[in-house]
């Protein structure tokens, strides 16, 4: 594409992109993005300028099995969202490889709706390889949005592999959404997924009506025992025709009113980034790593000769002294 043989910017004219971004600039936020998301030499300044800009946005995280409707729902939600006069971005974190277009494909047809409307701003990352992991990236796109004055951005995360678990690290409000019918495969499957929803979405209850009642019921009783000190909310939705949105809306502004939720993860976003970064990046060292001494160390350990502990530390220490895994998404 023609983005790659562009010359580099100066920095004097990243500083004016820097200034068009703090008054909401649509162009210059897509400039700045697309420096971030190359890891661009000037990547670090433009950091370390947005910096004490961050914290603003409310961010709400959307995940759940691939076709559930999280597209379809963030496109009605942000519609929901601009009827208020609140400006969107949307951030697509695209499970599949670089490589494959088709998903971040979808998405951009389903947000067509919003193309016409500079309250809504769009933007697919590719989650490189970090075996479902969210990619670095990801927390700079959300603080480029956030530093761009976006009052709400939605992030929609596929749910496989970790990802449904790194979200908790971005949102300050996670919906978990699902479809009839998938409550005891949501139970069973991914137990995780329910610990860290903050509201539970039934999707396309226009499938069926009675069978969707009957997951969100199953799912309740699920949620109640997943979260021992709070009992998110199942709503039941159909993305497609809009019915349960506004609903949906008020869930997610009841949730984040609450004393003690607003600005929680915003205020340690920068933290969580480092550890979700570290872990994903520790797992796919510690996956990568085949060597006899990895080998030593899980034998010893399902063998009960090291503890857990020292498991832990051991298998740190192989991990820093091994070359470093190929994929350098980070
Ligand atoms: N019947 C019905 N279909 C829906 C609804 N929401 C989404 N879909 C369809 O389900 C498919 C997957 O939706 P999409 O938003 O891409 O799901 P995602 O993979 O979770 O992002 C698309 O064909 C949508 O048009 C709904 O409420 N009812
Ligand atoms: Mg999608």
């Amino acid at each position: 594409m023609a983005r790659s043989v562009q010359a580099a910017p100066s920095e004097q004219l990243v500083l004016e992109w820097l200034e068009l971004l703090y008054q909401g600039d649509r162009v210059a936020l897509g400039r700045l993005l697309t420096l971030v998301e190359n890891q661009a030499p000037l990547a670090p300044m433009i950091y370390q300028a947005i910096s004490n800009r961050l914290g603003q946005a409310q961010v709400v995280g959307f995940t759940g099995p691939p076709g559930a409707g999280k597209s379809t729902l963030v496109s009605a939600y942000a519609a929901e969202l601009r009827r208020c006069g609140v400006t969107v971005g949307v951030v697509a974190i695209d499970p599949s490889s670089p490589f494959s277009g088709g998903a971040i494909l979808g998405d951009r047809l389903r947000m067509r709706a919003h193309a016409e409307d500079p309250g809504v701003f769009v933007r697919s990352v590719a989650s490189r390889g970090y075996l479902g992991g969210l990619s670095a990236t990801a927390f700079r796109v959300i603080d480029l949005m956030d530093a761009a004055g976006r009052e709400v951005i939605l992030v929609e995360t596929v749910g496989a592999g970790q990802s449904e678990v790194d979200i908790v690290h971005l949102a300050d409000t996670n919906v978990v959404v699902t479809v009839p019918g998938y409550g005891d495969e949501i139970q069973a499957i991914k137990a995780g997924i329910l610990e860290i929803a903050d509201i539970v979405v039934v999707n396309k209850m226009d499938l069926g009506p009675s069978l969707a009642e009957a997951t969100a019921s199953q799912l309740s009783a699920g949620v109640a025992v997943a979260t021992a000190d709070r009992v998110p909310p199942v709503l039941c939705t159909s993305a497609q025709s809009g019915v349960g949105v506004a609903a949906l809306a008020q869930a997610i502004e009841a949730y984040r009113s609450q004393p003690g939720v607003s600005g929680r993860v915003s205020e340690g976003r920068s933290f969580q980034a480092l550890v979700a970064v570290t872990v994903q990046r520790l797992r796919a060292e510690l996956l990568a790593a085949s060597d006899g001494q990895l080998d030593q160390i899980s034998a010893d350990f399902s063998q009960g000769v090291i503890t857990p502990d020292e498991a832990f530390r051991q298998a740190l220490a192989a991990v820093a002294a091994a070359p470093p895994a190929t994929d350098k998404s980070s």
